[in-house]
């Protein structure tokens, strides 16, 4: 057990102690000794192998033996007796800024208040200024308190959680005795937010996978502790479960917690229609019985239930059971597909890197070109360049496609051109002819009336020289909304105008959204994915944008960067 683990047992004796109306002396002891243990240069178990533990400042006998019992239960018995008497929404109110555990136990043992919504109740009823030192300046900080206790999404994007998680799981893949290690639920489906993450391991050492786990630097506490399943809170204020099981049961567990919860609900009722009973153990043919088994791969599951498998970002039961059933499904587009990537920033706009350095980037990752879409000079948040600027662009293009003309890789001159309030593009038509291809976003005036805004993106469209619309809503996860746009209109203009759509891959953006870019699709339209890569360090985040392309349930035929460049260039000229 770590220093900081034990130190957080006693903080929190501490806590409980003072809401139950505790001695100060008392409180102070084990708030004192929590910190002396948490500053400690060496193990804490070493001091206590070697029987020095009162050696601590701040340590005493009878705070020494109750580090022991810690250290080895992982509690202690007044810790478990605090536990049990101390409701636990009186804990929860300690999560309201601004209020410590003195004032929780106040309101809970002179008021009966157990719940911070009780508490709301009773600030906003004026029910708290008449206790002992309290006033309503009091009642306001906690209204306060609460309110931004609320406003917290209960959602994090994907962008925010996805490689805080991973690193979490690269730690427990190094655990003694680990096996298999990946994080399920929403974000192994590629979610665009998650509410928590789910965690599962196969290990021939349980316990040593739990202990790596409540080890992690990200856990901020242990929310429950046991030898299958231990959850914690982690820094990011989302919970984080871990399930464990031994090697060879992998698939099942893994299986039950990608989820989602309806697509588990159909493998359940199909697996009955055939006598069978599943579930995060195993596949079961009479109650009783040993698994079926199936070790480690989920696709044993699907053959077993006589099904396709069916990808992790598919299940959602939105008709991928019916056609894995009749072994219809379309083949998901993957990254090893693309050829190129078509958004990206150079110096000449906002980006942090030359055109050479980016396309030193996007040949290293294995793409045969790249386009290049600096902003139009509207755009003066983003330094969009002016027509001298993206003329000379054009220029260093050509150059360097001659100086690489054998090497397997091109540059594609493009913008990325606004489109103006009246639906005008930011660039006059002569420059927009010397450009392989243009990109037309909206980066202004986005309250307009969903009306207008459509009319506006509709009218850029029929200028016939955009290639692609990019990020076709505006909005980005989690923090702000599309803007208003009838969708189904704007792709048909599209559709008519021979544009692409795009999945503008920036895990803040993801635009298209999943669900979007499967009607476009089935509007008729193609798709451009790409990263909006501001620096060479952006590229690889296309990976979100092919991941919400599978999804969408695209296939390489419905996404342009999987096209060679010749095809890709007859494309954007409308020859096909
Ligand atoms: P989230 O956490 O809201 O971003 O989304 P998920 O899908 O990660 O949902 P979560 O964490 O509540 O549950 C993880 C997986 O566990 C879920 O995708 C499927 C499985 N699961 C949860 N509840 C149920 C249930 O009631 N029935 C079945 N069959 N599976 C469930
Ligand atoms: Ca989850
Ligand atoms: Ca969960
Ligand atoms: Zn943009």
């Amino acid at each position: 057990m770590k220093n900081s683990e034990v130190a957080a047992v006693l903080e929190q004796l501490g806590e409980l102690l003072e809401i139950t109306g505790e001695e100060v002396f008392k409180v102070r002891a084990y708030q004192r000794a929590a910190q002396a243990i948490d500053g400690l240069r060496e193990p804490v178990e070493s001091a206590v192998k070697e029987d020095r533990l009162t050696d601590i400042p701040g340590v005493g006998e009878k705070i020494a033996e109750k580090v022991k019992d810690i250290i080895e239960t992982g509690t202690c018995k007044l810790y478990d007796e605090l536990k049990a008497k101390v409701p636990a929404g009186v804990v929860e109110m300690l999560q309201i800024p601004g209020l410590g555990p003195k004032k929780a136990g106040a309101f809970y043992r002179e008021l009966g208040i157990t719940s911070i919504e009780a508490l709301e109740k009773a600030a906003a009823g004026g029910r708290i200024r008449d206790l002992p030192g309290m006033g309503k300046k009091t009642e306001e900080n906690i209204l306060e308190g609460i309110a931004r206790i609320h406003a917290r999404p209960d959602r994090l994007p994907i962008g925010d959680v996805r490689p805080y998680a991973e690193a979490m799981a690269d730690v427990l893949r190094k655990a003694p005795g680990a096996e298999k290690v990946e994080v399920a639920g929403s974000l192994r489906r590629w979610r665009e937010t998650v509410k928590d993450l789910d965690i599962v391991a196969s290990s021939s050492d349980p316990a040593a996978m739990m202990k790596t786990f409540v080890g992690l630097p990200q856990v901020k506490e242990v929310i429950a502790r046991g030898e299958t399943k231990t959850s914690v809170l982690t820094d990011l204020g989302i919970q984080a479960d871990l399930r464990v099981v031994t090697p060879g049961h992998f698939a099942s567990l893994l299986n039950h917690f990608t989820g989602s919860k309806a697509h588990n609900v159909r493998l359940r009722h199909i697996a009955n229609s055939r006598g069978l009973r599943i579930n995060e153990y195993g596949v079961f043919k009479d109650p009783g019985d040993e698994a079926v088994p199936l070790g480690d791969d989920e696709r044993a599951l699907y053959d077993l239930l006589k099904m396709e498998y069916v990808i992790p970002e598919m299940r959602e039961d939105t008709g991928e059971i019916e056609l894995a059933q009749k072994r219809k499904l379309p083949d998901p587009v993957e990254l090893r597909d693309f050829r190129c990537d078509l958004h990206c920033h150079t110096r000449s706009s906002d980006g942090a890197n030359s055109l050479e350095e980016m396309a030193e980037a996007a040949r290293a990752r294995g793409y045969t070109h790249l386009g290049i879409t600096d902003h139009s000079s509207s755009l003066i948040v983003a330094h969009g360049c002016t027509a001298e600027e993206l003329r000379e662009q054009i220029r260093a293009i050509k150059k360097w496609n001659d100086r690489n003309a054998d090497s397997g890789f091109q540059l594609l001159a493009g913008t990325e051109c606004d489109i103006l309030g009246d639906g005008t593009l930011d660039w006059p038509e002569d420059l927009l002819k010397e450009l392989d291809f243009v990109i037309a976003s909206i980066h202004t005036r986005f309250k307009m009336e969903e009306k207008a805004m459509t009319a506006r993106i509709v009218r850029a469209l029929e200028t016939g020289r955009v290639s692609i619309l990019g990020h076709p809503t505006g909005r980005l996860v989690g923090s702000r909304e599309p803007y208003a746009v009838d969708l189904p209109t704007v792709f048909e203009a599209a559709k008519r105008t021979g544009t692409c759509i795009e999945i503008d891959g920036h895990p803040e953006r993801l635009d298209l959204s999943d669900s979007h870019a499967r009607a476009a699709r089935d509007s008729g339209l193609r798709i451009a994915v790409d990263s909006d890569a501001h620096s060479v360090d952006g590229l690889p985040l296309i990976e979100y944008g092919v991941h919400t392309a599978r999804r969408a349930w695209l296939t390489a035929k419905d996404v342009i960067n999987t096209y060679p460049i010749e095809r890709l260039r007859r494309v954007f000229r409308r020859e096909e």
